[in-house]
């Protein structure tokens, strides 16, 4: 008997399927490791759970299940997978490899094997499959600044992106409505900044309403080290993001010290783009290097995320010994100071063995300046390509199509949300390795990621409708670093999406939301949006002129600022 081949999503480089299946009894399976170190075959073990529990030690073994890493496999994550009666064996060149040979394994499997009970007996179709990434840089970013999510929601994420073949995990950790990263030279950025006293239940556009509720939650640093582990275990590194020197309000709540100008601040409670901004001054970035400090021993990340985004920086003009320190140094103008700043950060990150990246907000600004180290695109392709050609790293998270935070669909049954809509199609046609880039500029592409920004997303059933199925097909993008072939898509999803069921995620049904998802009548009714075309226009007009400080959260760029300090 032939079996229906199970959907692999996202789909090997390589599949053959040799014939006939093996049938696998979890009470007869013995697991073996060939060249695996003991704490990598422990950690392998961990990952086979769902086949293999570690207690089962049958004398009458029907299958083997082999796991050896091999030096003939030499692709970065490589892998390979082939299943015989008798024998599944799974190879990889490096245990992140291996990893990804278990996920796919796991999807040869029922639904059920991605269920929290133990697997009992099944038919899996023999195959050959030999696989690897084309993309080096297969991510997601979590913004849990604007709602916080608990740590055991951020597991499950990682979960369900190691699932899905990603590989890191942005953390926004700060912004101007939270801080979420426990410090403990620095303790009121959690008692004071990881609270506010209420939040806006509407769009930015729209008369604010708030819910006269506070909210609020902090990552404790065992919280992280765990966060971090269970990541690592899966192969995603855990990227943390600090923002600097823009969208530091609940910092500059907590030490108002180290404001420029200064101002006394609550921590956020509306959406939107506001003056908060860190002081150059030198005393002030040693308290910064302090508490970087403090997230390198966290972080084993070989790149930490500085932000950079949206600083409204001509604020730094009004600020006396700042304009001082700026004509000291011989500056004139606060882009010139800005990219001081961060090139001064960028210098003591890799003087600490680590790469900074910013938002492209930083990189236009001054674009053969040295300031930052990988450049995250989210401005538009454009910019991209601009900083690749320059030699920059970049990771694609252009607006269109990575933002999950706007709409699915042009449907008024849609929740509220920030703008779009950015459709599965949409993401399904990203091409991340455009062909008219150029040989060299596409080298330095690392990848792309998906971004969830959570100003309008107050709940972790909510995230996950506004991640899931969009990142499934992210995931295969990255993947192959290529579009998704659209004449199957709708049947592969079907296939794949009852993975996510069992895993008990509430994506989003590709038909619309179900009748507990949509926006309703009340505080979530869906709220139409502007043109995509017309903020896609913008966003590039303000990426073109290198503006540190365009919202297009109004659709206005900054005025240019020139003589206000003379
Ligand atoms: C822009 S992308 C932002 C975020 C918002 C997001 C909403 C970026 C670097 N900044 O602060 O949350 O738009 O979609």
């Amino acid at each position: 008997m032939d079996l229906i081949p199970p959907v692999l999503l996202p789909a090997p480089k390589s599949v053959t399927w040799t014939g006939g299946h093996t049938l696998v009894r979890a009470d007869s399976l013995r697991l073996e490791f060939v060249a695996v170190d003991e704490a990598t075959a422990r950690r392998l073990s961990r990952m086979m759970g769902f086949l293999v529990s570690a207690v089962t030690m049958p004398d009458d073994v029907a299958t083997v299940v082999r796991l050896e890493l091999s030096v003939e496999i030499v692709e970065p994550e490589g892998y390979g997978l082939r299943v015989e009666p008798g024998l599944i064996h799974l190879t990889g060149g490096t245990s992140e490899g291996l990893g990804h040979a278990i996920q796919t394994l796991k999807q040869l499997f029922p639904s059920n094997a991605f269920s929290s009970v133990p697997f009992v007996e099944s038919a899996i179709a023999n195959c050959v499959i030999s696989d690897q990434p084309t993309l080096e840089w297969r991510g997601g970013m979590l913004d849990v600044s604007r709602h916080f999510f608990p740590k055991r929601s951020v597991l499950r994420l990682i979960d369900t992106m190691a699932a899905h073949k990603y590989n890191r995990l942005q953390l926004h950790l700060t912004d101007d409505q939270g801080w979420r990263i426990e410090s403990l030279r620095y303790p009121l950025l959690t008692s004071r900044g990881a609270v506010r006293a209420e939040s806006q239940t509407t769009h930015y556009d729209d008369e604010p309403a708030m819910d006269g509720t506070p909210h609020g939650g902090f990552y404790t640093q065992a919280d992280i080290k765990e966060i971090v582990a269970h990541a690592q275990e899966r192969g995603i590194v855990i990227v943390p993001e600090i923002e600097f020197p823009g969208h530091t309000g609940a910092l500059l709540a907590s030490y108002p010290a180290w404001g420029s100008p200064q101002i006394a601040r609550e921590v956020g409670t509306k959406w939107g783009i506001f003056d908060s901004l860190v002081s150059p001054l030198p005393e002030i970035e040693e308290h910064i290097k302090n508490l970087l400090s403090e997230v390198l021993e966290l972080f084993p990340s070989p790149w930490i995320h500085m932000g950079g985004d949206e600083g409204l920086i001509s604020r730094w003009l009004e600020d006396p010994p700042v304009v001082q320190h700026m004509r000291a140094k011989g500056l004139e103008t606060s882009r010139e100071l800005f990219t001081d700043f961060m090139g001064r950060i960028s210098a003591w990150l890799a003087e600490n063995g680590r790469t900074m990246i910013t938002w492209d907000d930083a990189f236009a600004n001054d674009p053969t300046g040295a300031a930052p180290g990988v450049v995250m695109a989210w401005r538009g392709t454009e910019v991209a390509r601009r900083a690749a050609d320059l030699n920059f790293d970049v990771v694609l998270s252009p607006v269109v199509p990575t933002y999950f935070d706007y709409y699915q669909a042009e449907d008024t049954r849609e929740p509220l949300a920030i703008g779009g809509p950015i459709t599965l199609q949409d993401v399904a046609e990203f091409d991340p390795l455009s062909a008219s880039w150029g040989e060299s500029a596409l080298n330095n592409v690392l990848g792309t990621q998906f971004q969830v920004w959570t100003e309008l997303i107050p709940s972790e059933r909510h995230l996950d409708y506004m991640t899931w199925p969009r990142a499934c097909v992210l995931a295969e993008v990255a993947w192959t670093g290529a579009p998704v072939p659209t004449h199957d898509l709708t049947e592969r999803l079907l296939g794949h999406l009852p993975r996510l069921d069992a895993m008990g995620v509430e994506y989003r049904p590709l038909d619309g939301p179900r009748p507990w998802q949509e926006g309703g009548l009340g505080s979530r009714r869906h709220r139409p949006s502007k043109s995509m075309a017309e903020k896609r226009a913008a966003l590039n007009r303000a990426a073109e002129d290198g503006d540190v400080a365009f919202t297009p959260l109004r659709g206005v760029t900054q005025a240019e600022e020139t003589d206000r300090a003379n």
